[in-house]
């Protein structure tokens, strides 16, 4: 190689790098890795009826950034003798559970999915809850909090779901991680979940806390209005339904 060559290369080489600086910098402070959260920034994920299963609604508190898999890992701490972190990998290595069940929103619509994922128990196996844990506050990526007693949460229609009708939970739903508690209203089936936290106390959660909505959560006997059929109103006894 002649030196004018290298000497060619070493400007080139040098150009790129000033270029790649320049990149990095011009970028907006939201998009840097270092600034990276789930609470701000530009992708909104609202209440909408866009995803993938035109029956259902999704339903988000407060807009939040996507969660990236690889950035992900759910936080299990407060009342517990091991804390600690579980990457999705790991999640991904439980025994794998699967069910259909229908989410009962309280604002009167319901819909009907395959859900699967783990059980609440390969959690309690490796955290050990204390003894006078009495539930688990959920954090979630948009700000939303709920809480769970572990009696719902060890119920075996209970389940701490990753996949819906056979694919990985899209960010509407809730990825990478929700919870399907199909005996309560939607409400109580946190979605994006970014922190579990064993308490001594129930907790008030958000949707309890700003509508006239029980911190139980129990589906009431009334009426139900299914997406899939139309709306069309049925009566309901209360408690998971399994008619249709
Ligand atoms: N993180 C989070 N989870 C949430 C909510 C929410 O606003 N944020 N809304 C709840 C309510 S009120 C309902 S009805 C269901 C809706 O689930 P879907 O959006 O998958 O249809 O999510 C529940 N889980
Ligand atoms: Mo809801």
């Amino acid at each position: 190689m002649n030196s004018r060559w290298t000497r060619r290369a070493w400007l080139l080489s040098l150009l790129k790098a000033s270029a790649c600086l320049l990149a990095v910098f011009a970028l907006p402070k939201s998009a840097r890795p270092e600034d990276r959260d789930y609470f701000t920034g530009t992708d909104f994920v609202g209440k909408n009826r866009t995803g993938k299963f035109k029956q259902f609604y999704i339903n988000y508190w407060k807009p939040h950034r996507r969660i990236r898999a690889e950035d992900w890992s759910l936080e299990v701490t407060g009342l517990c003798e091991h804390p600690r972190r579980f990457s999705l990998d790991e999640l991904r290595q439980f025994p794998l559970r699967e069910q259909a069940s229908r989410l009962k929103c309280v604002e009167c619509w319901s819909a009907r999915a395959r859900w699967s994922g783990f059980s609440f128990a390969e959690l309690e196996q490796r955290v050990k809850p204390d003894a006078g844990a009495r539930g688990v506050v959920f954090h979630c990526a948009d700000a939303y909090v709920e809480f769970l007693p572990l009696e719902t949460l060890r119920h075996r229609r209970t389940l701490m779901v990753t996949h819906m009708n056979g694919d990985p939970l899209s960010d509407e739903h809730g990825f990478p991680l929700r919870v399907i508690a199909p005996m309560k209203y939607g409400y109580k089936n946190p979605k994006a979940i970014l922190k579990m936290e064993f308490v001594d106390r129930e907790v008030w959660g958000t949707w309890s806390k700003i509508g006239p909505y029980s911190a139980d959560g129990t589906i009431l006997p009334g009426t139900d209005h299914p997406l899939e059929y139309n709306k069309q109103a049925r009566r309901i006894p209360g408690g998971e339904i399994t008619r249709y």
